[in-house]
Parts: C-alpha cells; structure tokens; sequence
C-alpha cells in the first residue's frame, strides 16, 4: 500500500540547459485535493520538452522533471477525487479542463478559466510535488512531468480513457498528434472538398494532414525544408508538395496562391516561425481562407500583417492551443476513431526505447530521425 505516502522511484532530471538527462531517485509526494498520482506507463518526446531544456535565458527552471506527452494508471487519489479511482487508465494533457466553466461548458472555448493553461514549472497552487534524494525541489514541467515512474497531477489535466487503445498509441494523444488532428478538424473544421496547405511536417504538420483526410479534404499541400518529407507526407494524406528551399524568386505564398488556383482554404503553421505565419496568411483564399497557427514561437516574437491585407482580403487568422481540442469530451471520440481504424496512429511511431534510452529519444528528435519516439517506462 502506497497511497497517502512519499514514492521513491526514478525520473529523468533535467539539470542543466541543453544536456542529457540523468535518471535518478526522487520523492513524489501523495497528491493533494483534486490531484492523482499516477503510475506512467509509456511517455513519448514532443519538441517543446526540447525547447525547454535548451532554454538558456532565465527564467529556465532546473533542476525540472519535463514530458507531457503519457498515459498511465492511478496509483491514488486526493480528497475530493470522485472522476476517477485507483487502477484507471488516464492520460494526463497540459491544457486544462475543468469541465465546469463557462469556456470549458462552451462549445466555441478550450481554454479553461478556473485553471488557466500557462507554461508554469509548478502544480496550479504553486508547489511542487517531486524533491531529489538530497531533499531539492523539482520543478514541474506544463503540470504533466512524466519523465517519471510517478507523477502528480491535477484531475483538471487528466482525462480517464478506455485502456482498449495499447499504451504506445495512447500516449501520443496527449499533444502533438491530437494537435495537429484537431487543427484540422476542430479549430478549421475543414470540410470535404477543401484545399489545404500545411507548412512543417513534423509530426504536428503530418497531424494536420491525418485530421484534413479524415475531413475529406481533396488537395493536401505540404511544405517543408526537407524535400524527403514528400515520400513520409505521402502515407498521411499529404498530396501535393512544396521544398520551400527550392522556391526561385518567387515568393512561398506566390506558388500556393497558384497551385490552389487563388489560395488555400485553410493554411496550417506548424514550425513556429513568425515570418511563417505571415506566408500561410499570405497563401489563403480571400473572402473565406482561414490561417491557423500552431507552431511555438520564441516568447515576445511579433507578427507583421498589413492591415489594408487584413481589412481587404477578409482572411481569418486563428490560434490553436491543443487544436481546439476539449481533452475531456474529444479524446474519448479520437480513441474511438483510432478503435475504429480511422484514425491511424501507428505510422507516427517511429521509434520506442526503455527509459534508460531516453536521452537516445532525444537524440532521434534533434536529428530529425524521428516522428514520435515511444518510451516504456
Ligand atoms: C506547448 C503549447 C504552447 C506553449 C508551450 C507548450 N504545448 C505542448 O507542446
Ligand atoms: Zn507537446
């Protein structure tokens, strides 16, 4: 019996910037009210655990326990927990979601008002839940943490699901994949018949390109750096490409406008480039294109729109935290899909290591060799 007491198992610290991780014992706390603890199962790496273990300019928070991309089981629960009990299949998702608020009760809102989603190195009251073996405190990484065999977290970012989809196809749902999905389908609702344009295919970018073919989008452009990303487009939906170190003096936007015989319907970026966001806009349907934007930006980068563009055009531009996605309600409906064999998320997996691998994980992400690597914990 474990509830109600300190766990002592490993976790992958984030010490300093830009190094590997080291895997040592730390504590974690029982969780508090409204929070469980969770036993992971399987984790896998998205590029923001990178960007924040090379974030050098203060304030970066180290030591820090980073990974928000799992799916565990319940070890225990807090006071007040009735959603979920010991034993159940849970992925925890850094967006919050309440259920109960009146963004989390709108149909046109992810974003939750009593636990504001912020990228926060602590719990939502402020604390930590993880100390090393030397009694130093941890810091928490988008209230998830699961480079850990336990974590804590807050029922606010935990959704229960149906333990029938396998752990290293669950765990993908809690970020880049669902990202990507849901851009598609809930924050464009893209519809049959539409062109698309996707710049950056990560996996994010290949997300939105799996959540445009299943809304039956017929021309599907991605563009990319990497003109060896046409062939792993390919096998997502993607139909059409765009090397856009290859453009000449023509302008990215210049050709979709043409390829797209006036503009895209709907233009997704996925890099997280300023200057990017500006050429998918540029790249729309005037009168009804819609941009919009999923990549992660350096904090305090600026977009330039020309307002006589924006006021002429009548172009929409939108922001996508999650992909519009409401964790508790649309994750059981992707799972579904997945059961169904709509949604395929196998061919995202490229790769799955132990835990003691991790830093190799790392590794095939910076490289590019990697879409999603799966981590057993
Ligand atoms: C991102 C979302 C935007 C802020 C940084 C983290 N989430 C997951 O990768
Ligand atoms: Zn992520």
């Amino acid at each position: 019996i474990t509830a109600g007491k300190p766990i002592r198992c490993r976790a992958a610290i984030a010490r300093k910037a830009g190094e590997p991780l080291v895997i040592e014992e730390v504590m974690v706390a029982p969780p508090e009210t409204g929070e469980v603890r969770i036993k992971i199962i399987c984790t896998s790496l998205c590029y923001s655990d990178i960007t924040f273990l090379k974030l050098k300019d203060p304030p970066a928070f180290f030591p820090r326990i980073l990974g928000h991309e799992s799916v565990g089981v319940v070890e225990s629960v807090g006071d007040g927990v009735t959603e979920v009990a010991e034993g159940d299949t849970v992925i925890p998702i850094f967006l919050p979601d309440c259920a109960q608020c009146g963004d989390c009760t709108s149909k046109k809102s992810n974003l939750c008002s009593t636990f504001p989603f912020k990228v926060s190195p602590w719990m939502h009251d402020g604390s930590s839940r993880f100390t090393d073996i030397k009694g130093e405190t941890l810091y928490h990484f988008l209230f998830v943490s699961s480079f850990a065999e336990y974590t804590v977290v807050h029922m606010a970012n935990v959704t229960k699901i149906d333990p029938v989809i396998p752990p290293n196809r669950a765990c993908l749902l809690s970020c880049g994949v669902s990202t990507g999905v849901g851009a598609a389908w809930r924050s464009a609702n893209v519809e049959a018949g539409s062109t698309v344009a996707i710049f950056g295919l990560g996996s994010i970018g290949l997300g939105v390109a799996e959540g445009a073919r299943l809304c039956g989008a017929t021309k599907i452009i991605g563009i990319d750096v990497n003109p060896e990303k046409f062939e792993v487009g390919k096998r997502f939906g993607v139909t059409d490409f765009v090397d856009s170190r290859s453009c000449g003096e023509k302008r990215l936007s210049e050709i979709i406008t043409e390829m797209t015989g006036g503009g895209a319907d709907y233009c997704f970026e996925c890099v997280g480039k300023a200057s990017l966001v500006e050429e998918a806009y540029a790249s729309c349907r005037k009168g009804w294109g819609k941009t919009v934007v999923l990549g992660v930006d350096k904090p305090g980068a600026q977009l330039t729109l020309s307002s006589f563009e924006v006021l002429h055009r009548g172009k929409a531009l939108l922001g996508s935290l999650f992909g519009g996605l409401k964790p508790k309600s649309d994750i059981p409906i992707l799972i579904k899909r997945y059961i169904n064999k709509e949604l395929e998320l196998d061919k995202f997996v490229t790769h799955e290591v132990s835990f003691e691998d991790i830093n190799k994980a790392i590794d095939l992400l910076v490289e590019g060799k990697s879409l999603r690597c799966v981590v057993w914990m």
